[in-house]
């Protein structure tokens, strides 16, 4: 029944598109042909616009887990971009923030069109370009070279990805056609998002043959205003892209956007309009939730790191805006009325840093904490939502630190130590066992289950997870936890409005 009725409101959203194809297309309502997309470009779609929202977010130096080269922008144009190093795919990626102001910024006196150039174009023909982006672009441009040339250098077979959404999207081609130029040969793609109008015909030309309409991504919203300026009447034109090559460039195609580009969520925006079809739903012996754990200890460790590394945005918002569990609070406080004043603490997984670290921190026993992550991204954001001078913010694997022996009154982890395959807890336990004071306090949570999890979206990633079992996390405590003495208990936890997840707490205080 219910499948019924999705499939209802798709059909009807994709008439209601239809219907809007026809509307925009001016000489003589030429129907858009319609089409859907298939899987692998619906994810590229979604992959780049995830770049474009990260653009918009506190730069960390992991974008999507890859490596942020660099980050150029000048705050007279407003012109903001990133370089990114995506080392599995090979790619160097250019992504242009776009800005709230830009209506604004389309509308204005810069409107008019200014012959095109910009660092290393040659002939460009009668190509003409908005003003405004042509100098946001320029007022950038040769870092961008300069820094994109640097990254070729020393990754030749790399190909390059430019994106962009909104006025980021405006940028984007500009920035392709001079990295074309200065790169003939190299492999390029173009990704827009809810791009405006950027130049005249001849400009669509140029776009057109230097990048190749193939590798020409042009997504647009079907209610997106943004996208019809400014208007053609004043000489401005789109270039086509690669679902467009059936049709003059003049008609446009419809790809659902969420015009608010709402970071990681954005893909779950897409649906079906004229030319695009959400993919199937794999069947679920395709895609199994959980998989059978046949990786090594290493990758189960990478797997944690990047997928840290990729939803931390999301995850950070998640973070600081759900509540505090009340078993997190409990044990806090049990910690709290524990510990003497200036203790020193040592948070294992610390993530974004709320709410656990913050609580710690600003706790009125003045406590000194050194919280650590695995993922540099989590860190970033740590380090921008809890200032304090009493907290160290590390970035590193937490089997991999070493401290002198009783060095810290307490040491914590919430839903971090069942991050660590098994291999890694009982020889972690004896270290913290070691770094703990006398009298000093262990406070984890553990998973109460046992067995290993792979799941493949967790908050939009993949995730890993294990647990040894309420009786196997006892036995390992006692095996390799040195004189602790230990308390146990199951709790349960909500997690949205009916589902309730249990989770081992420990408290462990040191003899
Ligand atoms: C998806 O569509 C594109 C463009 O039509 C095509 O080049 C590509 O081969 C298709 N991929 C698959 C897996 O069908
Ligand atoms: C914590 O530090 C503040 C400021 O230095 C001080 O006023 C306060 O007394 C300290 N609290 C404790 C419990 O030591
Ligand atoms: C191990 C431990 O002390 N756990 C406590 C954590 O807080 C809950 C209340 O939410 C207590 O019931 C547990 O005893």
């Amino acid at each position: 029944m219910k499948s019924i009725l999705i499939a209802l409101i798709i059909t009807a959203l994709a008439l209601c598109g239809h219907a809007a194809a026809l509307q925009n297309t001016k000489e003589g309502l030429i129907p858009i042909p319609f089409k859907g997309i298939n899987e692998t470009i619906y994810n590229k779609l979604v992959f780049y616009a995830k770049y474009c929202a990260a653009a918009y977010g506190s730069r960390c130096p992991k974008p999507m887990g890859n490596t942020l080269v660099e980050q150029v922008r000048d705050d007279a144009t407003g012109a903001d971009g990133m370089i990114v190093r995506d080392d599995r795919k090979k790619e160097i990626v250019v992504a242009f923030r776009g800005t709230s102001e830009l209506t604004d910024v389309i509308t204005d006196i810069l409107i008019l069109l200014a012959p095109l150039q910009s660092p290393g174009l040659g002939d460009v023909g009668e190509a003409r370009v908005h003003t405004g982006f042509l100098a946001s672009y320029n007022s950038i441009a040769s870092d961008v070279l300069r820094i994109v040339e640097k990254q070729l250098e020393a990754h030749p077979s790399y190909s390059v990805v430019v994106t962009g959404h909104s006025l980021g999207g405006a940028l984007a081609p500009l920035g392709a056609i001079s990295i074309r130029a200065a790169y003939p040969k190299v492999p390029m793609k173009l990704f827009t998002y809810g791009q405006p109008r950027v130049g005249n015909s001849a400009f669509a030309d140029y776009v057109e043959a230097a990048i190749g309409a193939e590798n020409i991504y042009r997504a647009v919203h079907a209610w997106d205003g943004v996208v019809t300026l400014p208007p053609r009447l004043i000489g401005y034109e789109h270039y086509f892209s690669l679902y467009d090559s059936s049709v003059s460039r003049k008609g446009r195609y419809h790809l659902q956007w969420q015009h608010t580009l709402d970071r990681d969520q954005s893909a779950s925006y897409y649906v079906l309009r004229a030319k695009f079809v959400r993919p199937q739903k794999m069947s679920t012996s395709e895609a199994p939730n959980t998989v059978d754990v046949v990786n090594s200890p290493e990758e189960l460790r990478t797997i944690v790191q990047q997928g840290y590394d990729e939803c931390a945005p999301k995850y950070t918002t998640w973070q600081s805006s759900r509540g505090i569990p009340e078993s997190v609070s409990d044990n806090l406080s049990r910690l709290f009325a524990h510990l003497k004043p200036e203790s020193s603490v040592l948070e294992l997984g610390c993530g974004p840093g709320v709410p656990c670290t913050k609580l710690l921190v600003e706790n009125e026993l003045n406590l000194t904490v050194t919280a650590v992550d695995i993922s540099a991204s989590q860190i970033c954001h740590a380090r921008e939502l809890v200032q304090s001078p009493r907290v160290e913010f590390v970035h590193s694997d937490m089997t991999k630190l070493d401290y002198p022996e009783a060095t810290f009154d307490a040491v914590v982890a919430f839903y971090s130590f069942f991050h660590l395959p098994k291999v890694d807890q009982g020889p972690m336990v004896r270290k913290i066992a070691k770094w703990l004071k006398p009298g000093g306090v262990l406070l984890m949570n553990m998973k109460n289950e046992e067995g290993d999890d792979i799941v493949e979206k967790w908050m939009g990633v993949r995730m890993f997870s294990t647990g040894l079992g309420v009786e196997g996390n006892l036995k390992m405590i006692e095996e390799y936890g040195e004189g602790l003495d230990v308390e146990a208990k199951v709790i349960g936890e909500k997690m949205g409005l009916s589902m309730q997840v249990f989770f081992h707490w420990i408290w462990a205080v040191k003899k």
